[in-house]
């Protein structure tokens, strides 16, 4: 059994998709790198630029928000939110991380397309770093081959 993200099927293919990639401003020394990864993995596997929109929100409280308005449209294969949330002295990260998870898998159920969890959840800066290209991975390279993954499952169910 693996440890970690799983290999992604190179051959998953973003298709003729539009690809949603919500980044909070929050912590943007990791979110831009994770948004980054994101853009770059679906590029490779064959999204064309005009496929990718880029949005961004305050912070990560906000990226269930606009990814639930970006789902409703209907022109958006999957929706990868990304964003880093940092423990500081108090307990408000942990309300931030439920409300986010709680509210992109609503949005992923009542729209009907993939919504990724993209958020770094960690208790410091070097954790995150780690996370966003360093020792311990890539938060936004994940979210994007688990949207290429998910998209291509969807898809399956749809022909
Ligand atoms: C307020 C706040 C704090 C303290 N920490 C973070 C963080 O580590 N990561 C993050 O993405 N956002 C943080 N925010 C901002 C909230 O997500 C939100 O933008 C504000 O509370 C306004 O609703």
């Amino acid at each position: 059994m693996g440890k970690g993200a799983p290999e992604i099927n190179e051959a998953l293919s973003a298709g003729d998709g539009r690809f949603a990639i919500v980044v909070a401003r929050w912590n943007d020394s990791i979110t831009y790198k994770l948004r980054d990864g994101a853009v770059e993995t679906l590029k490779e596997h064959g999204a064309s630029p005009d496929q990718i929109e880029v949005f961004y929100v305050p912070g990560s409280f906000e990226l269930p928000m606009l990814a639930d308005k970006l789902a409703l449209t209907g022109n958006y294969a999957a929706v990868i939110c990304l964003g880093a949330v940092i423990q500081g002295d108090t307990m408000h990260h942990e309300y931030i991380n439920h409300a986010v998870a709680h509210g992109i898998m609503n949005a992923a159920r009542d729209h009907g397309i993939p919504v990724m969890f993209g958020v770094l959840t960690c208790m410091n800066d070097k954790q995150a770093m780690d996370r966003a290209g360093g020792l311990v991975g890539h938060k936004g390279i994940e979210a994007a081959q688990a949207a290429l993954e998910m998209v291509s499952v969807y898809r399956s169910l749809a022909d």
